[in-house]
């Protein structure tokens, strides 16, 4: 692979992408391709300084804009740009629609008229819906579509359109669906680095109704590395789930990650659950695992620590991501009680 055309490489999966490229293919050349919304990030970027990586910052829905970053001889486009949270898909769907649905299309089309070799489309165990509340069933590659929120909803609609592209025009699509992911430089909209942000300046943190939600949680490295595997030995047309083998309730998470800090349970507010909030997701990752020989590298307790370590380090970023549009959404999510404080 000498070109790849990246798209959501400004957040928090595509950036820890980029990174692993450059580090594991030093003569492939990536166009990062990002709208920057309030999940993208120069920040995420600003360790990167090669001659490697070219940031364009556009749209998706823009196709006049996506065919002139198209370069020509693009082996694969890597598509992460996304609406990604849930809390916010159930508030307004509208863009979700928008960029998870319409902008990708406009990438398969660019896809096809720019002869782009491969298409990889980032999607997540959340189009299969919630499993039973017990420990006997995980997803596979053959669960059948059941989404539950207008996420959910958006990223399956998604895998259609690429499925179709696929079975239409013969272009080579592979599909993967990770389960969630934590590490350094999430946006602290998201279970983890919300509950790190808070905790670490003695913030309440809010737990969805009874906290026994199950998630299978892999660290981001491992996702990157997963998704690598499957570029480069995927066979076409077909779905790869990636797991680490790691389902969690979230309040177990809160309390491990509490523990770890030193800081007291008495932090944990209960609050409204989710609508249509999903029980439990638990990801079988056989068929990578066999097919492609992956396996994930870090283990909860090794992936935890180095993310506790990331965030306490980089206070700068999470103050910077708290900004005032992330209080407002706080509040409107939370309520003002909760709402977090701004930076002393
Ligand atoms: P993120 O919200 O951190 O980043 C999304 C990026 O997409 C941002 O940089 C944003 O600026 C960009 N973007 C949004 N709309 C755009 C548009 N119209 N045009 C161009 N760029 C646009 O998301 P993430 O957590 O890094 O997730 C990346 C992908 O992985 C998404 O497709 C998501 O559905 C999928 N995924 C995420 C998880 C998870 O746990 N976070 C798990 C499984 C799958
Ligand atoms: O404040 C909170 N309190 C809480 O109890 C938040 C933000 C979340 N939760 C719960 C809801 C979920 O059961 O924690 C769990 C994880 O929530 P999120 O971090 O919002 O993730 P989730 O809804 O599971 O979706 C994630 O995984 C799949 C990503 O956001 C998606 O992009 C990905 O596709």
């Amino acid at each position: 692979m000498k070109k790849l055309f990246v798209t959501g490489g400004a957040g928090f999966i595509g950036s820890a992408f980029i990174r692993l490229v450059l580090e594991k293919m030093p003569s492939t050349s990536i166009t990062n391709f990002d709208a920057l919304t309030y999940a993208g990030n120069r920040d995420n970027l600003e360790d990167i300084d090669s001659a490697q990586h070219r940031f364009i910052h556009g749209d998706i829905c823009d196709r006049a804009a996506v065919m002139s970053a198209l370069e020509k001889n693009t082996d694969a486009i890597v598509h992460f740009a996304a609406e990604s949270h849930v809390d916010r898909s159930i508030a307004s769907a509208d863009a979700f629609l928008r960029t998870n649905v319409l902008g990708t299309q406009v990438l398969l089309d660019a896809a096809r008229a720019r002869h782009v070799k491969r298409f990889v489309q980032i999607s997540t165990d959340e189009v299969m819906g919630s499993l039973p509340d017990d420990d006997a069933e995980y997803f596979t590659e053959s669960s059948p579509f059941a989404p539950n929120s207008p996420y959910a909803a958006s990223k399956a609609a998604a895998e259609h359109l690429v499925r179709a592209a696929h079975q239409t025009f013969g272009l080579d699509t592979l599909i993967t669906r990770c389960g969630n992911n934590y590490g350094p430089r999430q946006f602290p909209e998201k279970l983890i680095p919300l509950l790190l942000a808070n905790a670490l300046r003695n913030e309440s943190i809010p737990v969805y109704g009874d906290g026994l939600n199950v998630r299978d949680w892999i660290h981001v490295d491992d996702h990157c590395r997963a998704i690598l595997t499957v570029l480069e030995k995927g066979r076409a047309g077909n779905v790869y789930l990636i797991g680490a083998r790691n389902p969690r309730r979230n309040l177990d998470v809160v309390l491990d990650v509490l523990h770890q800090l030193g800081k007291p349970s008495s932090l944990i507010r209960h609050v409204k659950d989710r609508s249509g909030h999903d029980r439990r997701y638990a990801i079988d990752p056989t068929k990578i695992e066999r097919e492609l020989g992956w396996q994930p590298a870090e283990t909860w307790q090794s992936g935890l620590a180095k993310t506790i370590l990331w965030y306490q380090k980089n206070s700068q970023w999470i103050e910077r991501t708290r900004s005032g549009a992330y209080r407002e959404y706080y509040s409107d999510q939370y309520g003002t009680e909760l709402a977090p404080k701004a930076a002393a």
